[in-house]
């Protein structure tokens, strides 16, 4: 039975992952942090007894930003496969705690990789670095292929070009399977309620309900290329599975803007909308009734706040997963549309819940993030 270990193993892609693996039989080991709440939501329905003989699924504590830590893990459990998931992921958080995200995303990286080599797992275990599409930032050419030019736009990016180095460097120093996924945007009813998807998906869900009045966003008009978290893990998986190390580019190749994905989403929701104005004036209006609760004269449903905006955006993705097709044999299997629609049943089954807590005098967070 091969041995897995994941950082990031509470977030999105650590719980799709995660799950994946134990289908396929492997025993799985995550890292999680310490909180002063339970943080194990996404993984919840993956816990096993530690206490049962035939435990699968274990859990440490650490944190990327503690070598000896993840030293030790990483010498305990002596992984066959290691996927780094873990890393402060949100692009414009990390304007606001660079130095943090450079520890976490950057030397993170380097933490594995030399745990690895310490423990005498150089030629034994292989490793998977979660890359992504924001190091082609200001983008250099279209599409994006594992050629293409990086050129980072955010403390993020900044930090996870490191990542892809070093671990570039570790292989061809060490002889080490250590690979890149260099992975476009990926996004599922897990995903973190403030990256853009699911803040729409979710709010569009909780106006329909009279639950939040409207969203506010930043800049409507990026371009990205949207596919769905569960489709991905795997192509993370067969990374590793490969004669050699390599990276690659995993992606649906097709763009949609932010405002597409608007318009999608509330229509699922069973809103339908229009734009008016422009710039940071630019409002989205219900053309139909949205709901019992609410005013029928207040019909505006999405509105500009330049707080969104991020000192570099990155303007314009879109990749060319055409190697990981021919050589890794992955596509996606969910369309953009079929994945608006999954994200919005979720969140409008979550609405439902939050309404029927309001009735019994349970407050439900407000965050409109
Ligand atoms: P999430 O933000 O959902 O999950 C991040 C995970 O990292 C969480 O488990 C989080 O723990 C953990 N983490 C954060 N900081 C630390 C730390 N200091 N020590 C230990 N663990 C930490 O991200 P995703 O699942 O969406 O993404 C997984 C990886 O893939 C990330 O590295 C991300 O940068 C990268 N990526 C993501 C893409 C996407 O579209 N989703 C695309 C390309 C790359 P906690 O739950 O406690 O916060
Ligand atoms: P991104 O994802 O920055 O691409 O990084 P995010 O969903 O945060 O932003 C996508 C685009 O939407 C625009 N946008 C907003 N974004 C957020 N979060 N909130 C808003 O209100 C808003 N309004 C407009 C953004 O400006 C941006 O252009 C994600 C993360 O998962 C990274 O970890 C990962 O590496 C990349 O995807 C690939």
């Amino acid at each position: 039975m091969k041995k897995a270990l994941l950082t990031g193993i509470t977030g999105q892609d650590g719980a799709y992952l995660a799950e994946f693996l134990l289908n396929k039989g492997y025993e799985v080991h995550g890292i999680k942090r310490r909180s002063s709440m339970f943080n194990t939501d996404r993984i919840d329905h993956l816990y096993q007894d530690p206490h049962e003989k035939d435990c699968k699924f274990s859990l440490h504590y650490g944190d990327m930003t503690d070598s000896t830590n993840v030293a030790q893990i990483i010498e305990r459990v002596r992984p066959d496969e290691i996927y780094n998931l873990a890393a402060q992921s949100h692009v414009k958080v990390s304007f606001e705690t660079p130095e943090y995200t450079g520890n976490v995303d950057a030397l993170g990286t380097l933490r594995i990789l030399e745990a690895v080599r310490n423990a005498g797992l150089a030629d034994k275990a292989r490793i998977y670095q979660a890359s992504t599409s924001e190091l082609y930032g200001k983008v250099q050419e279209i599409p994006q292929n594992e050629s293409t030019p990086f050129y980072p736009r955010s403390p993020y990016a900044a930090a996870k070009i490191y990542g892809y180095w070093i671990t570039v460097n570790y292989r061809e120093s060490y002889n080490m399977f250590a690979c890149n996924g260099i992975l476009f945007n990926h996004e599922s009813p897990l995903r973190g309620e403030t990256f853009v998807t699911r803040k729409i998906t979710r709010a569009a869900a909780r106006i329909k309900m009279g639950l939040q009045p409207r969203l506010y966003l930043g800049n409507i008009d990026s371009l990205r290329d949207w596919g769905h978290a569960r489709d991905y893990v795997e192509a993370m998986w067969l990374i590793l599975q490969q004669d050699k190390p390599d990276d690659y580019v995993i992606a649906a190749g097709e763009q949609h803007s932010v405002r597409e994905f608007v318009e999608l989403a509330f229509r699922e929701a069973g809103i339908d909308i229009e734009w008016q104005g422009e710039g940071v004036n630019e409002i989205a209006v219900a053309k139909n009734h949205i709901c019992e609760e609410r005013d029928s004269d207040d019909n505006i449903v999405v509105k500009i706040d330049p707080k969104y905006f991020r000192p570099a955006e990155v303007e314009t993705l879109l990749g060319d997963p055409s190697k990981s097709k021919n050589q890794l044999g992955w596509n996606p299997r969910t369309s953009f549309k079929e994945l608006v629609k999954e994200m919005v049943e979720a969140d409008m089954e979550i609405a439902r819940h939050d309404v029927v807590s309001r009735k019994h005098g349970f407050r439900t967070p407000d965050y409109n993030e």
